[in-house]
């Protein structure tokens, strides 16, 4: 059995109960306790806040969790980063009131900056050799210029339309965060082994999100070209059709190259195209 903690609400509760189910490990969100079993994975979701993940991780409360990396990288305890996600994407910047002139990261010399923070921005104030006051704040931290609390921000932007609203300017990206999978790295044998299938359903799912499966009808004459333009992930697969002289040719692209390939094909004949997602690609 393995205790995974997740975020119990936020921004990241979605989107981690997502991957959970993209993965196949089904989690009832109408039986959502503090604690809950998934129905078919040996597997337990912990929710928690966000801030207490990396702790109770660290700790072996939990034996994985989801959390940003902002987060990790904040709290400093001794967690593994097992996998990046690719979602709940976001960065850490420094923000200033928009009327002032910038020049560079000296502009915060001797000033008061507002964050959630404080650890990451007191790594970057000290890595550029520069003397500010941090004054470390849980919440609506983008009001605080206005308020008379500080001079600067230093948040998470992700649009950066709060920091427009705000009327304060992005100057410094410091930190890019997502969400992330992350173990205290001390697993019994059979907790890895669960680990390693997550891994490996994540694996393929990702490999899956960036692919198109290709079906279409083609002359049998055009088949040999038709497997040049779809190197596929080994070639093509080619079945007869009733009807002589036609054949049935399915093949997975890059959603990228997409377009330009069915282009290609209909050049060469390609009838009655269908494009469909991709599930899984288990190698
Ligand atoms: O209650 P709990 O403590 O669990 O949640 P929380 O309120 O501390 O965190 P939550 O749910 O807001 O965010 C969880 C995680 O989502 C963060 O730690 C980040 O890793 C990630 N994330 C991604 C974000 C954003 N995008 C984001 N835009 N976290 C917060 N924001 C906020 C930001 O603080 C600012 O107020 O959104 C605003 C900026 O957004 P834009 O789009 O206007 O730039
Ligand atoms: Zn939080």
């Amino acid at each position: 059995m393995l205790r995974i903690a997740i975020q119990s609400k936020g921004r990241l509760n979605e989107e981690s109960i997502g991957m959970l189910r993209e993965i196949g490990i089904l989690v009832d969100e109408s039986k959502r306790k503090y604690l809950s079993k998934a129905d078919n994975f040996p597997i337990e979701i912990l929710y928690l806040r966000d801030d207490d993940i990396p702790g109770v991780v660290a700790s072996g409360s939990a034996d994985l969790g989801i959390v940003g990396l902002n987060e990790v990288e904040e709290k400093g305890f001794p967690v593994k980063i097992e996998e990046r996600l690719g979602f709940g994407g976001c960065r850490i910047s420094l923000a200033i009131p928009k009327a002032e002139a910038y020049e560079g990261p000296s502009w915060f010399e001797g000033k008061t900056i507002a964050t959630s923070y404080p650890a990451i921005l007191g790594r970057f104030l000290a890595e550029k050799g520069i003397t500010a006051r941090v004054v470390s704040i849980t919440g609506s931290v983008e009001v605080t210029p206005a308020a008379g609390i500080a001079d600067a921000i230093f948040d998470i932007v992700s649009s950066g339309s709060t920091l427009v609203a705000n009327n304060l300017r992005e100057v410094e990206k410091v930190f890019f965060s997502e969400a992330v999978l992350i173990s205290n790295g001390s697993l019994s044998d059979e907790q890895e082994s669960i680990l390693e299938e997550i891994r490996f359903r994540l694996e393929s799912a990702r490999a899956s999100r960036d692919k198109k499966y290709l079906l279409m009808n083609i002359p049998e004459s055009s088949v040999e070209e038709a497997v040049r333009i779809l190197p596929s992930l080994k070639s093509p697969t080619v079945l007869p059709l009733a009807e002589k002289g036609w054949c049935s040719l399915h093949s997975v692209v890059d959603t990228a190259l997409l377009w330009e390939k069915v282009r290609a094909l209909k050049k060469i004949g390609a009838e009655g195209i269908l494009v469909l997602d991709v599930n899984k690609i288990i190698p």
